[in-house]
């Protein structure tokens, strides 16, 4: 019989995941012996930076991706990194290694105890299997509930079980298919579909489930169907609609009385693939004006049943864009004609040392080509960023889904792993690129052709901003002078130049390197809205 490792290999191989960031302990090891060909393993230096790295490539890929992480320790610090892949529904599979079994229970050095428990609030499913003979099923089961419910999950594996015969049953996992559909049957069908031709003035909110489901297009035909404007759900983790469409209305504030507001005078509200809503601020107020019904479409069915307002159907909201599309009438006119994008705002610029961001991204919209990939973790430049910016395709824009930091620099190294063909850009702000800035070694090991745009305002900027909202106009611990990431990158073997004013800025973004490279740029302190 083979071993519990073999069986392991060969179902990880079968369902793709062959691609493995990680960080290795000496618990891990044994799970390591014998990767077959095929196999790769990412090394990162730190399990904050493993987990962004793994997040991006597996939002850009779409697909589930292994992660191996070190006992209660490495599992430790991939926890903040985790908040992020859990908000955006991103597949993961994170395997940590364990004691031996019998050194379980006496608590031995680097024993994890009760590692599916550390780990369960924030993950979907966490176990450690009961016998090393359950291994190969309940990696399988990582793997189909990561799938199934878009959320990581957690195996805890003892490392002498790896090694273990696998037994007469082990096997029979390596044919397993787990499918799922998810269109509105009969009832709903007719439901919604009624719901949405009887409205007078619908409105349409999308989430970055659409964008990761690979339904960016279809939503623009829908929205151009419906003639009604459309929103992104608030704190947006990717970009489900051309941000210069006439028909879009930009990001939702995060708070529940500018939400309400933005939807007076609409009788309904769709709300596709987003949960309804991510709030920040606390800004309080009714949900809904009066005279708004809201409807929300998302297959997260947790996101449906905590929802404090309105109607859901838990479905694939790709499905149910489909469904509106051949039940709608086409409008009598099209509310937006092709091609009549909105154009873009001239760039503000500031006096003294330091560029505006917007001229910054007024740059990177002019120098990179079209199809160029976004990942950005700087957050007082929000608005500046809306402004200039000029996303047309699917896969443009990620953003850290939970708002913890560190998503950005892994996440782009990720991305850009995943899609060798589409340019990468990192836009990270000098606060948030410290917290994944491991990753920058990842990239030069691998040569990933990434571009970190590194803007260096000195300050954690948008907690200036916050400062002001909550009343607390002098919390200290925001500035963080004396970081020159030229040489941060240099000593972690990626190219750097600093770059002075928006010449020189557009020049370095003309070049197409084949190799990681960062641009640092001096900017001024603006706000986030
Ligand atoms: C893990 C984590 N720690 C702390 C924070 C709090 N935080 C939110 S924004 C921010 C500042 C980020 O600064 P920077 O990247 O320089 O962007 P800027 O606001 O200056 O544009 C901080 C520390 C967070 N979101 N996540
Ligand atoms: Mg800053």
């Amino acid at each position: 019989m083979p071993s519990v490792r073999r069986v392991s290999h060969s179902l990880l191989e079968r369902q793709g995941l062959t691609t493995v960031f990680g960080n290795p302990g000496s618990n891990e090891l044994p799970f390591l012996a014998g990767l077959p060909d095929g196999f790769r393993y990412v090394l990162g230096l730190h399990e904050g930076a493993v987990v962004g790295m793994a997040d991006g490539y597996a939002q850009a890929t779409g697909h589930p991706v292994l992660v191996n992480l070190h006992a209660a320790s490495g599992s430790g610090n991939a926890m903040g990194a985790l908040t992020n892949a859990v908000a955006s529904r991103t597949p993961l599979v994170v395997v940590a290694g364990q004691q031996v079994r019998s050194a379980i229970g006496p608590e031995a050095n680097l024993a994890s105890v009760d590692a599916p428990a550390l780990m369960k609030p924030l993950v979907g499913w966490a176990a450690e299997p009961a016998c090393a003979e359950d291994v190969p099923r309940a990696l399988a089961q990582a793997v189909f509930e990561a799938r199934l419910q878009r959320r990581p999950t957690y195996l805890s594996v003892p490392y002498d079980d790896w090694s273990a015969d696998a037994g007469d049953n082990a096997l029979a996992v390596l044919e397993r298919r787990v499918l799922r559909a998810a269109a509105p049957g009969g009832e709903q069908h007719r439901w919604l579909v009624e719901r949405v031709a009887s409205a007078r003035r619908p409105a349409l909110v999308l989430g970055g489930d659409i964008d990761s489901a690979g339904r960016f297009d279809d939503a623009v035909r829908l929205a151009e169907r419906l003639g009604g404007p459309v929103w992104a759900a608030p704190s947006l983790f990717r970009l489900p609609f051309p941000n210069r469409h006439p028909l879009f209305r930009g990001v939702l504030p995060a708070g529940i009385a500018p939400v309400s507001e933005a939807f007076e005078g609409h009788d309904l509200v769709l709300v596709l693939g987003a949960p309804v809503f991510r709030y920040h601020e606390h800004l309080p107020g009714r949900y809904l004006p009066e005279g708004t019904r809201l409807i929300q479409v998302t297959e997260d069915a947790s996101a449906a049943a905590r929802a404090p307002m309105g109607e859901a159907l838990v479905a694939d909201p790709g499905a149910v864009i489909d469904v509106l599309l051949e039940s709608l009438d086409e409008p009598a006119a099209p509310a937006a004609p092709a091609g009549g994008y909105r154009p873009v705002a001239e760039p503000l610029a500031v006096e003294g040392p330091g560029l505006h961001p917007e001229q910054v991204f007024a740059a990177l919209r002019d120098e990179l080509p079209e199809d160029t990939a976004y990942v950005v973790e700087s957050t007082s430049t929000n608005a500046a960023w809306w402004r200039q910016m000029d996303l047309r395709r699917q896969g443009s824009y990620y953003f850290p889904a939970a708002g913890g930091l560190g998503f950005g620099l892994p996440g782009a190294v990720g991305v850009a792993m995943a899609q060798p063909d589409r340019p990468v850009v990192a836009v990270i702000g000098d606060g948030s690129a410290n917290y994944g800035i491991t990753a920058l070694w990842t990239a030069a090991q691998h040569r990933v052709p990434l571009t970190v745009v590194l803007l260096r305002n000195g300050t954690y900027g948008a907690l200036r901003w916050f400062g002001g909202l909550l009343g607390v106009p002098d919390a200290p611990g925001l500035d963080i002078p004396g970081l020159d990431f030229t040489r941060i990158a240099e000593g972690y073997g990626v190219r750097a130049q600093h770059v002075g004013g928006v010449a020189e800025l557009r020049a370095a973004l003309a070049e197409r390197p084949d190799h990681p490279r960062l641009i640092q740029v001096d900017t001024a302190l603006t706000t986030p809205s």
